[in-house]
């Protein structure tokens, strides 16, 4: 664990950002919002629900994926649901987090 660095009164957030692209019926989608939930991880949700632009420019960031969830941390694609479940079990996940 390291300790968040202050200036100030201000907490510099040293969590990445990280998107997850979605679809509202999507099962996989919800399992993977649990897990961040579960990490404390904050991420911007990006609903493609019948928006082929947006469902586009998801596949482009995601090397031609077109299955949701589509996750993103930083820069890194991670992949679908069970990429991040898979990550996570492997012992992954937390160090991915806090870079
Ligand atoms: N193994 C994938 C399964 C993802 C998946 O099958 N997602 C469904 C929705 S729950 C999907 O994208 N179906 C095609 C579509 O909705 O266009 C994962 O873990 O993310």
């Amino acid at each position: 664990m390291h300790e968040s660095p202050y200036i100030g009164l201000t907490r510099i957030e040293l969590m990445p950002d990280i998107t997850i692209y979605t679809k509202s019926s999507c099962g996989y989608c919800h399992a993977a919002k649990e897990l961040l939930k579960r990490k404390n991880a904050a991420f911007n949700e990006i609903s493609v629900d019948s928006d082929p632009a947006l469902q586009e420019q998801m596949a482009k960031r995601a090397n031609g994926r077109r299955t949701v969830p589509q996750i993103f941390i930083g820069e890194r694609h991670i992949g679908g649901c069970d990429d991040l479940y898979g990550l996570d079990n492997a012992g992954k996940l937390d160090p991915l987090l806090a870079a």
